[in-house]
């Protein structure tokens, strides 16, 4: 999918056992509609390129099933749900002025290689299993990253670059 100009909204994308990406070069990629928690996009390599953010706030996050994920925006948030019961990996979640909000659930661990924002805070989180952060930054002035694991699993980082940050494991 890729939208030259303008924006893409996703209903449910599913590649069985297949890779998907969505790029929306001069706009951003939403959910469509008021949003809902059901997943948007199904797919082993997910790829999501856009110019004004992924995703939006409360259930306007963007839900996806995937094993291996990069998210990439130059400027706007990056609102992503992920529920895949295996361990995932993120490559990438990337965006200048904006905040990252990822959140991994239904059983999978989580590792991070880079999410980093120019000027915005980094919130990751995982339920019940295990969150591993290579390199997270979070620029700007007063920008925090926090790293949690709900109900249980550890954190474990690496380079980690905030003005706060806090590792939180087993809220
Ligand atoms: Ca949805
Ligand atoms: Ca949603």
């Amino acid at each position: 999918m890729d939208a030259d100009a303008g924006d893409v909204a996703i209903g449910a994308v599913t590649a069985t056992a297949g890779s998907v990406s969505v790029v929306a070069d001069t706009g951003s990629i939403n959910e469509v509609g008021s949003g809902d928690s059901g997943v948007d996009i199904s797919g082993t390599v997910l790829t999501l390129t856009a110019q004004d953010g992924i995703g939006g706030a409360g259930e306007l996050d963007i839900e996806t099933a995937a094993g291996t994920i990069k998210a990439d925006t130059t400027d706007g948030a990056v609102d992503l749900s992920n529920m895949f019961p295996s361990a995932v990996t993120v490559n990438s979640l990337t965006t200048g002025a904006g905040d990252i909000r990822f959140s991994q659930s239904a059983g999978g661990d989580l590792m991070v290689v880079l999410a980093q924002t120019t000027v915005g805070a980094v919130t990751i989180g995982v339920s019940e299993a295990d969150l591993k952060a290579e390199t997270v930054i979070a620029g700007g002035t007063g920008r925090n990253v926090t790293l949690t694991t709900l109900t249980s699993g550890d954190v474990n980082v690496d380079s980690v670059t905030g003005s706060m940050w806090d590792a939180l494991s087993s809220r």
